[in-house]
């Protein structure tokens, strides 16, 4: 059993209520991050109600008043590879990736429905975007913050993000690099312009659509209390995407293979005048605070994992195969320390400079 220490409540409360199978992420102390009896748990649920006919949809939730799922349990992790042990380490990864997988699986037999009404990053990302539907109420954000602590970004987010529609009609891969290499936070409207979020519903109407959902079934609640993005009511809550006001910018800058190819695609359109000053400025304060390691690693699984022929599952190999990698090398226990342990978010990161790391040992990670 996975209990919270503190309270001894599980930490992934999970229910059946009417035509729903519920699972309630409900960790707290630690912004709902995953850690690796939680992945267990959602995995067995998920397996239970895939063939129990009793369950029409799964509903995945959160009762924290600000996040839906902060990560994974990367404190964890560091610990095990700095023990010199990294085997536990390696199987969280690995779990968490058999559970990514199944949930869209499991989306493509019946609707996994993700309920963001707060902060989802990382891992948390990986519990949500492979549903079959990511409602997103007006408190949402979704980032991938992993450059800052020498890692890549995962859990199958460098497929799905790839791949998925944006409301220009087709995926963008500028779009896609852009948040994993930036870590910027996309607010409600910018999920459901990228198409990461597929359905808006107010925060006031949660209690109801919930509700609805386990009496009369899903169809039925998003009918009654999801909005358009786009109507006048949506707009007073969300506001406008600012992915779509960067695009051009974003897809002059983002959309190549290699990082070499983006640095000098963020210099001339800043000297072209393509990208307006304080637009290259913001992008280039995000990138600050990356790991060059994990800048040019970043771009290369990106580019890896960009093909039409490359399926989730791949993707997820890749990302471990690079993410093993990354993980033994000193930037992700430097990046994890200054950003979760030490809080003085200065880490030290080595190389210092892009054009100094070794990116043939990271495409000998990728197939
Ligand atoms: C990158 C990450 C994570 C992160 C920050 C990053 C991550 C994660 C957390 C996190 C945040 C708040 C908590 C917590 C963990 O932050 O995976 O326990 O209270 O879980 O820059 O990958």
């Amino acid at each position: 059993m996975t209990a919270n220490a503190a309270n001894n409540e599980p930490k992934v409360l999970r229910s059946l209520t009417g035509r729903s199978g519920h699972l309630r992420l409900n960790r707290p102390k630690a912004l709902n991050s995953l850690d690796h009896e939680m992945v267990v748990e959602i995995t067995n649920a998920l397996n239970a109600w895939l063939a129990d006919e009793s369950v029409d949809h799964v509903l995945i939730t959160s009762d924290h008043p600000k996040a839906f799922c902060a990560g994974g349990d990367v404190r964890s992790v560091r610990d095990s590879v700095l023990s010199g042990d990294s085997s536990d380490g390696e199987r969280f990864f690995e779990d968490e990736y058999v559970m990514n997988a199944l949930i869209a699986k499991f989306a493509e037999a019946k609707p996994y429905v993700a309920v963001i009404d707060g902060i989802a990053m990382g891992g948390g990302l990986g519990v949500s975007l492979h549903g079959s539907h990511r409602i997103v109420t007006e408190r949402a954000s979704a980032s991938m913050p992993e450059m800052a602590i020498g890692f890549v970004p995962d859990v199958g987010i460098t497929h799905f993000s790839q791949h998925v529609s944006t409301a220009l009609g087709g995926p963008s891969v500028a779009i896609a690099r852009f948040a994993g290499l930036t870590g910027y936070r996309l607010t409600a409207s910018d999920m459901l312009w990228a198409g990461w979020a597929t359905d808006f519903v107010p925060s006031e109407s949660l209690p109801d659509f919930l509700e609805v959902a386990d009496r009369e079934g899903l169809e039925s609640a998003l009918e009654r209390y999801s909005l358009d993005a786009d109507s006048a009511q949506a707009r007073e809550l969300i506001g406008r995407s600012q992915l779509a006001e960067w695009n051009d910018c974003i897809t002059a800058c983002f959309g190549a293979d290699t990082w070499e190819e983006i640095a000098r695609a963020l210099d001339e359109a800043a000297s072209s005048g393509t990208c307006a000053d304080e637009v290259i400025e913001k992008f280039r304060g995000l990138i600050a605070a990356a790991s060059p390691e994990s800048l040019v690693a970043a771009v290369e699984l990106y580019a890896a994992n960009a093909g039409a022929d490359v399926d989730l599952r791949k993707a997820l190999d890749n990302e471990l195969s690079l993410g093993k990698y990354l993980r033994h090398r000193p930037n992700f226990a430097e990046g994890v320390r200054a950003v979760l342990i030490d809080k003085d978010r200065n880490a030290k990161f080595v190389p210092e400079r892009t054009e100094d790391v070794d990116v043939e040992a990271i495409r000998a990670t990728l197939s």
